[in-house]
């Protein structure tokens, strides 16, 4: 029998899943005020970093008597998760803590984050909610094809579609063909992947000849880890019938199930309860209202093993304002299409990978396969742009494939204002990945 028995309900508050979705305005920002007063008081007496700089600040937790005093707090960052590596930033003895993930940067040692037994269900909660806004119920079989380990994807989707009765199948990634037999063969509804693997395993399937909306019971993919574009969702949903879902987080404030997009796709709900949102202006980390881009910065409300105070994640997005329709009173904030860190800066202008990926989705006979290659020539940057299109395109007239080249071009130019040099490639030929797909290369770094 599911946990969880009114399945039907889930999109409602009478559902115990669902209904912190749905709680009240003032009911929320008293139950948010009482856990960061808890939370900051945890932190100041466990953690010795936090403490010092609140001390240096002249700041003590009983200072923090409304929401807005949050401001007053220091922010944490990455590299004090790998200053204080392993356990520094631990607010709970080992004792109580039950599992470690870690994120691995490029460089250096990993983050560690500990979650205590409190933390693990704060973290399922959190993934159920997002499963259900997405529409998953307790009748699913779900394949999880995020990795299982120490990258949170694939354990943290686990739980949660458990946690709602589903029937999950925890494959991680890899190994395609067998993913696509078991897809079909056990007539998986709900595929949990990054969207670049989702995309992978459309491309394997349709070498095979599988059809997806006929010969496949899917329903809805669960996509996230990654940065992705709505163009790249209305490619993903037209090749195969599916709904296409976004769905947010970070290791270090848990996992996946921080946010999550309804059917309303008016941005991501943000489980607020748990991860407490605001969004900064990153030049002079002064907070900005809701309505205005910068950084995004969580407090996890309501975790014990490796709390966060003001977590800076360099994603850039804005909190929206105004009522969702579907009635939930979580905010929602903008689906993020960058990374600070992701900025290109190519003769000058500001260019983020999303704005290219939206300019090549918006033709219909680009695959959504392409690689960013940025170099120099001279002291000139210069901007490739690699994109499979289809195999018709190439039994095509070379003035037909000309003038396909020449409408990228432009379509990419009239987002970015820069010219980029584009190179059509057959399909299957660009790389390929099983978890996060990295896309641009800048060869001027090698200098
Ligand atoms: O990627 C957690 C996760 C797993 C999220 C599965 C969703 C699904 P990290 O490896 O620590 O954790 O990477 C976190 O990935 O700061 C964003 O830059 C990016 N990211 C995560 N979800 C999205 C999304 C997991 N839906 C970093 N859209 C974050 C855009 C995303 N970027």
């Amino acid at each position: 029998m599911a946990l969880y028995e009114y399945a039907h309900d889930l999109d409602t508050p009478v559902h115990p899943v669902s209904a912190p979705d749905y709680m009240p305005i003032e009911q929320l920002r008293a139950l948010q005020l009482h856990r960061l007063q808890g939370l900051i008081k945890r932190v100041y007496d466990n953690v010795p970093l936090t403490r010092k700089r609140m001390d240096e600040r002249g700041v003590r937790p009983e200072h923090v008597k409304s929401l807005k005093d949050i401001a007053l707090l220091p922010f944490s960052v990455k590299t004090d998760l790998r200053d204080e590596y392993p356990f520094g930033l631990f607010a709970s003895p080992m004792n109580d803590i039950v599992r470690f993930h870690c994120s691995s940067g490029t460089t250096g040692k990993p983050i560690v984050i500990g979650n205590t037994q409190n933390d693990i269900l704060v973290w399922q909660n959190g993934c159920m909610r997002a499963l259900a806004m997405c529409g998953v119920r307790s009748s699913d079989v779900m394949q999880v094809a995020y990795g299982y380990g120490l990258f949170t994807g694939g354990l943290g989707l686990h739980y949660g579609g458990e946690g709602l009765g589903c029937a999950v199948l925890p494959i991680s990634g890899g190994n395609t063909d067998r993913q696509l037999m078991l897809m079909k063969d056990m007539g998986v509804t709900v595929i949990a992947c990054t969207p670049s693997y989702f995309l992978h395993l459309i491309d394997e399937g349709m070498k095979k000849g599988l059809d997806f909306k006929t010969e496949m019971k899917l329903k809805h993919g669960v996509f996230g880890a990654e940065p992705w574009t709505e163009e790249m969702r209305a490619k993903i949903e037209s090749l195969t019938g599916i709904t296409a879902h976004d769905i947010y987080g970070l290791t270090e404030i848990c996992g996946p199930g921080v946010a999550n997009d309804c059917q309303h796709r008016r941005g991501l709900h943000i489980f607020e309860d748990h991860f407490y949102p605001e969004i900064i202006d990153p030049d002079t980390l002064e907070p900005l209202p809701d309505g205005e881009k910068g950084e995004l910065v969580f407090t996890t409300l309501t975790r014990t093993g490796t709390p966060m105070l003001r977590y800076r994640t360099r994603d850039l997005s804005r909190i929206y304002t105004g009522a969702c329709p579907c009635g939930r009173t979580i905010r929602t904030f903008e689906r993020i299409s960058a990374r600070s860190d992701d900025m290109l800066i190519i003769r000058g202008v500001n260019v983020f990978p999303s704005q290219i990926e939206a300019g090549l989705m918006s033709i219909d006979s680009v695959l959504p396969h392409y690689q960013i290659i940025v170099d120099k020539e001279g002291d000139l940057d210069t901007l490739e742009v690699k994109v499979e299109v289809t195999k018709e395109t190439f039994s095509d007239e070379i003035k037909t494939l000309e003038k396909l080249r020449s409408r990228i071009g432009h379509a990419v130019q009239r987002i970015i204002n820069i010219s980029a040099k584009v190179t059509l490639v057959e399909p299957h030929t660009l790389p390929r990945s099983e978890g996060k797909l990295k896309r641009v290369t800048d060869l001027r770094k090698k200098a």
